[in-house]
């Protein structure tokens, strides 16, 4: 593998930062970019290449940074202009390249372009916001029966418009009141939030992770949404099919002027998160936006992985569907946690590390690019929080129904002194750390410190497939074939040029005999195993429970495999 041939957002691995939770420097019990620095030796040893930092911009913090007050500034709690200056220096030598997270959608209500457009009718600035006069229930008084222009939801509750009374108009928030929805069929809008962006890519930022992309254009005649059949208390807002509020084709067009002024900057990326409706999987919705594979977003997330039962025949489904939705230029990603989902090791391993172990090599060893939250890779878990220590805004107004987003927002655990590290022993950290940080055995002891210690450690796994990844370019570069299909087991070939890397993942508790059309050559010689790597071990011999495995083979991939995806070239 040439330089001329790797692209860092494409073959390395991501981590996600919840600056509120990785590291207090100054005290004040909620981290920031000071606290990140002395980290971030921890995380070049990781082996990560990318860190992606959600919001860290001024706001009045009403939805934790993303209701921005001012994309131009670093809210003073995490820092600095001159920090975040720092970060990116520091990174840059670590071979470490940084995300920021611009939020298109809306902004604060407190930004001074919502608190110009709301201030009249009149205002310049009014159309850069969507606002409406409301409709009229027939044959009735307006004054009385006064309702918003239709019926579309907000996500975290109520109705998605609200009457201002001062102008007399109703405006759009698809989330909370505070965070009023930008007008982006206004080309002034658009070339502002350009401006903001720019600001940013001349410090020397690598590239944006877009907030709810696919959400920024409505239909422009405001048509109510469908309703589908689902069972979504207390959220009403998830029993709509959201056909008119996202998804709209001019999207893409604003994707295209973004991505040209990105392509002026070498060797920058933006991904995107894509939610085309709750509950359901919808890959191709989230692929479309990678346009022709090199117009639009570099990257987009889907999260079918994340919905996807622990059985090897229903990743297998999820991952085929995903990798055919991906244009032929395009660029899968894989992501099974992060600031808004419970975590894979509470949702999906049940507390496993065990199981936690299986999807960790899934994840790294994909054709995409893997993005890991912080704390995965040492198995932190949900915390468990009391109703008054819950911040997230939905968490609050939805319990005990819908415990909100905080529990997978923990502070990272560190060590197993006061405050896991996080910060100083006698401050109360943002959210009460999860106890698991502190002791040994089975439920304790989940802490950094402890991980390295521990050769066998969740984390020593994580760095040993990334270091895998990393020295073999099948993984990186390969083309992916799955192998037979099994309820239990997830097998598949990596192949590049003549090399291979066969992967077989055990996702059930009892000893299962690896599949033969698996193993192709008597070259073949075991990688890496969760069950140890002895030089006698034999590749094919039956995977114990919850192995995963990772076998070198030469010579042409197996013909019994399903449809490849991808040439194996890029
Ligand atoms: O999330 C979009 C989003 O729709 C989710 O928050 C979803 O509603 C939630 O997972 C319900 O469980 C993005 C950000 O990731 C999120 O943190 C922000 O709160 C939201 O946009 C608004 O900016």
């Amino acid at each position: 593998m040439t330089a001329r041939h790797y692209h860092w957002w494409k073959h390395g691995v991501l981590y996600q930062i919840y600056p509120r939770s990785f590291a207090d420097s100054s005290g004040d019990g909620t981290g920031d970019l000071r606290g990140l620095f002395s980290r971030l030796p921890y995380l070049a040893d990781l082996g990560i290449d990318g860190l992606w930092l959600s919001p860290i911009f001024d706001s009045p913090m009403r939805d934790f940074g993303y209701d921005v007050r001012d994309y131009c500034a670093i809210h003073p709690l995490f820092g600095s202009l001159d920090d975040f200056d720092e970060l990116v220096d520091r990174s840059h030598r670590l071979g470490i390249r940084i995300i920021l997270d611009l939020v298109f959608n809306h902004t604060s209500d407190e930004h001074p372009w919502f608190i110009e457009s709301r201030a009249s009718k009149d205002s310049p600035r009014r159309d850069w916001y969507l606002w409406h006069g409301g409709r009229r229930l027939a044959g009735l008084p307006w004054r009385i029966c006064r309702r918003p222009p239709n019926n579309w939801r907000a996500a975290f509750g109520g109705s998605a418009w609200t009457l201002d009374e001062s102008s007399d108009e109703y405006y759009l928030h698809l989330f909370l009141e505070s965070q009023p929805d930008l007008n982006w069929r206004n080309r002034d809008t658009e070339r502002a939030m350009f401006e903001q962006a720019r600001f940013w890519l001349d410090r020397g930022v690598d590239g944006f992770r877009l907030d709810v992309i696919n959400y920024i254009v409505k239909d422009r005649q405001l048509r109510n949404n469908p309703y589908h059949l689902r069972w979504t208390f207390p959220r009403r807002h998830d029993q709509q099919l959201h056909r008119y509020d996202r998804n709209q084709p001019e999207a893409h067009e604003i994707l295209r002027r973004f991505r040209a002024l990105m392509d002026r900057y070498s060797e920058t990326m933006l991904v995107g998160e894509v939610y085309p409706n709750e509950g359901r999987m919808e890959p191709e919705a989230s692929a479309s936006y990678l346009g022709n594979g090199s117009d639009e977003l570099h990257l987009a997330f889907d999260f079918s992985l994340m919905e996807t039962r622990f059985t090897g025949r229903a990743y297998r489904r999820t991952l085929e569907r995903w990798y055919s939705a991906i244009p032929p230029d395009g660029w899968p990603t894989h992501v099974l946690s992060n600031h808004d989902k419970p975590r894979a090791m509470t949702r999906r391993c049940r507390g496993s590390l065990a199981k936690a172990r299986v999807l960790a090599a899934l994840l790294l060893t994909q054709r995409g690019t893997p993005f890991l939250y912080y704390g995965e890779e040492i198995g932190m878990r949900d915390g468990k929080l009391r109703r008054d220590s819950l911040r997230d805004p939905t968490g609050r107004k939805y319990w005990p129904f819908f415990t909100g987003r905080d529990r997978s927002r923990t502070p990272m655990q560190w060590n197993s002194g006061p405050n896991a590290g996080f910060c100083p022993p006698d401050v109360d950290p943002w959210l009460p750390l999860n106890t698991d940080y502190a002791g040994s055995g089975k439920a304790g002891g989940v802490n950094v410190e402890a991980g390295e210690a521990d050769p066998d450690s969740l984390l020593n796994w994580y760095r040993r497939l990334i270091e895998v990844r990393r020295k073999r370019c099948e993984l990186t570069h390969g083309s992916i074939s799955f192998v037979g299909t099994h309820r239990k087991l997830l097998v598949y070939t990596r192949a590049h040029e003549e090399r291979q890397v066969i992967v077989m993942l055990n996702f059930s508790g009892r000893e299962r005999p690896a599949p033969p059309a698996g193993i192709p050559a008597a070259s073949a010689r075991i990688l890496l195993s969760t069950h140890g790597d002895a030089p006698e071990a034999r590749p094919e011999a039956p995977l114990r429970p919850y192995e995963a495995r990772l076998v070198s083979a030469e010579g042409p991939a197996n013909a019994e495999a399903s449809a490849r995806h991808g040439s194996g070239t890029r």
